[in-house]
C-alpha cells in the first residue's frame, strides 16, 4: 500500500503473489479498481485474503 488507504491489484500482489484478478474483482465489492480497508476486512472475513494486511 502506498499510504492513501487503497489498494490496486498490483499493490496486493507484492504481498499475496496468488492473488489473481478474479479474486480481486470479488474482494473489490464497489468495483472502483482498488480494495479499501472495509473490503479487505469483508476479504479476510470470507477468506479470500489468507491473512490481515496491517501496513497503511
Ligand atoms: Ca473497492
Amino acid at each position: 500500500m502506498d499510504g492513501d488507504g487503497l489498494a490496486s491489484l498490483a499493490e496486493l500482489q507484492t504481498k499475496y503473489p496468488q492473488i489473481t484478478e478474479d479474486i480481486f474483482l470479488d474482494i473489490d465489492a464497489n468495483a472502483d479498481g482498488f480494495i479499501n480497508e472495509v473490503e479487505l476486512l469483508v476479504a479476510v472475513e470470507t477468506d479470500l485474503l489468507p491473512a490481515f494486511i496491517t501496513d497503511q
